[in-house]
């Protein structure tokens, strides 16, 4: 009798692992990063592969900024516009700008490339994401807003993405 207790309890035990290890799906990490006249803090975020990533994005400056990831920074007539290569080619995060979800937010930069602008005076967005292997490197995130200004300010960051 004691033996049979001992060995469903240890099924149980058993079963409970399993189950624990089947509903651990994407690993899934948040961040807020706040923006002021001119940075991102933090200015530095560790990702990887595989991960669901939600971005809080809090602008407390007071003036509009944006977000944008990639590699090369594109210049027009020495003016900073934009990265030659996006880290989001290929990839449609959601975005949430204040309560609002945007459909136009994503991939709409001249080139194609992903941005979300985030209104002035505590104005929010949200945007939320799966980590590809595409991804891995680093990557230099930008506001290129008011004719490359805020880029030229120092409002950078670097996002490195590990496998
Ligand atoms: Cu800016």
């Amino acid at each position: 009798m004691r033996s049979f207790r001992f060995t469903f309890a240890f099924v149980f035990i058993l079963l409970a692992l399993v189950a624990a290890g089947c509903a651990s799906g994407p690993e899934k990490v948040e961040y807020t990063i706040e923006m002021t006249d001119f940075a991102f803090t933090p200015n530095t975020l560790e990702l990887k592969v595989g991960q669901e990533v939600t971005l809080h994005l809090k602008n407390m400056g007071a003036l509009k900024h944006e977000l944008m990831v990639g590699h090369e920074v594109t210049t027009d007539n020495g003016i900073a516009t934009g990265f030659v290569e996006d880290m989001f080619a290929g990839v449609e995060p959601t975005v949430t700008i204040g309560d609002e979800m945007e459909h136009d937010a994503s991939h709409d930069h001249a080139g194609g490339q992903f941005m979300v602008t985030v209104p002035e005076n505590t104005g929010e967005a949200t945007l939320t994401f799966v980590v590809t292997e595409d991804m891995v490197g680093e990557w230099e995130m930008a506001c290129f807003l008011d004719s490359g200004s805020h880029f030229q300010q120092g409002m950078t960051g670097k996002i490195v993405v590990t496998p």
